[in-house]
């Protein structure tokens, strides 16, 4: 039923781009309870988002930009890519770069409380438990 929402909720916004398999095996997005920032759709804004953001950022960054990257590399590099799309401009400028990951590590502290020090040794945590997903993006 999750993934029966999941797909029925990106398809009525018309991100027709994303392959329909990726979303629905991948993503259990509820467009009602979206969070802005939760690009891994779990549910909280916490450093894995950013960690998913600063992902997405370098595979783009890597191919001069948005709109030069090829579609089937960052379906193949950005797992959370449907996330990111409808949920990573956190800051509200029109395109997902690094001052959305560095925004959402500010707004996950002030919402928690937790310090720069706790946050990055979540982020630390979450990149070396993803580390081989995030060795092919930087090769
Ligand atoms: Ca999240
Ligand atoms: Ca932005």
């Amino acid at each position: 039923m999750k993934k029966l929402i999941s797909l029925l909720s990106v398809a009525a916004l018309g991100f027709a781009a994303v392959p329909m398999t990726s979303v629905a095996e991948e993503y259990v997005f509820d467009v009602n309870n979206a969070i802005l920032g939760d690009v891994n759709c779990d549910g909280a804004l916490d450093a894995s988002d950013a960690c998913e953001v600063l992902r997405y950022y370098v595979v783009i960054g890597a191919a001069g930009g948005a709109d030069k990257v090829d579609r089937d590399v960052l379906l193949a590099q950005v797992p959370h890519l449907a996330g990111i799309e409808l949920l990573g401009d956190f800051n509200g400028t029109g395109n997902v770069d690094g001052a959305d990951a560095a925004d959402i590590l500010a707004a996950y502290a002030k919402n928690t409380g937790r310090t720069p020090a706790e946050i990055s040794a979540e982020a630390n945590q979450y990149l070396r438990a993803h580390r081989s997903e995030f060795d092919k993006v930087i090769e």
